[in-house]
């Protein structure tokens, strides 16, 4: 099976993708977005979304889907709890970055706040940080809520919601500068992450397209 994952080096989406994909041991060709231009990727994404993956000609859009794909095709190294409900926890924890929380922090909507509604930095950093506290204060109560206080979120070894909290984390902490030790619980889930293989892997100054710093895109253009 040939798998070709379109992304960039900084992508929270596509990392989560990369980070589910080392943990599951499967190789993959990374095509850089950044390389191949934004019109070209049009083709593989009209919405223009990273990231994509490419499975033997086939394109799936959208991070959970792929995520959810890999769980099917690939069950041998679960990244979902056994338990029907851990399994709905490590969802809704998941689902709770990729709805409340990511898709109001992407490049698009601060281009929109900026262009659109006229905002000025100091107010688009407000918007931003407001959103990453207040969903960062509910995640942090759902792992104060667990029966048992395990490792990484939902378990002993790393799954669905600690691939969704660590990008988040580290976005958080190295662009909008949160202060994460007002979440001790995912904090603690994200320093047991820091040196694991699956997640070094996939940080963005491991990719082929690293830059060799993070090269914030400009908010004033389109
Ligand atoms: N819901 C989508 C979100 C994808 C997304 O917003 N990706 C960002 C990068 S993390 C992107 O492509 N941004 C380009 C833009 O906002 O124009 C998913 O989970 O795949």
């Amino acid at each position: 099976m040939l798998l070709t994952l379109y992304s960039n080096y900084v992508n929270s989406a596509g990392e989560r993708v990369r980070i589910a994909m080392a943990l599951k041991k499967l190789s993959y060709t990374h095509v850089s977005v950044g390389h191949i231009g934004w019109e070209a990727f049009r083709e593989i994404n009209p919405q223009r979304l990273m990231p994509a993956l490419e499975v033997d000609g086939h394109i799936i859009q959208q991070a959970t889907a792929i995520l959810e794909w890999l769980e099917e095709t690939h069950p041998e190294r679960r990244l979902l709890p056994s338990d029907p409900i851990l399994r709905a926890q490590a969802r809704r924890f998941a689902q709770h970055i990729v709805s409340e929380m990511h898709a109001i922090d992407v490049i698009r909507v601060r281009r929109f706040l900026a262009n659109d509604l006229g905002l000025d930095k100091l107010a688009i950093d407000k918007w931003q940080r407001h959103w990453f506290q207040r969903g960062f204060a509910a995640l942090e109560e759902q792992l104060v809520r667990r029966g048992t206080q395990w490792r990484f979120c939902y378990g002993e070894t790393p799954g669905w919601a600690d691939i969704h909290s660590i990008p988040q984390v580290q976005k958080g902490l190295t662009r909008f500068n949160i202060d994460m030790t007002d979440y001790p619980l995912i904090n603690n889930v994200y320093k047991a992450c820091e040196d694991h293989a699956a997640f070094v892997a996939a940080r963005p100054e491991n990719q082929p397209d690293w830059p060799g710093e993070i090269i914030e895109p400009a908010i004033a253009t389109e």
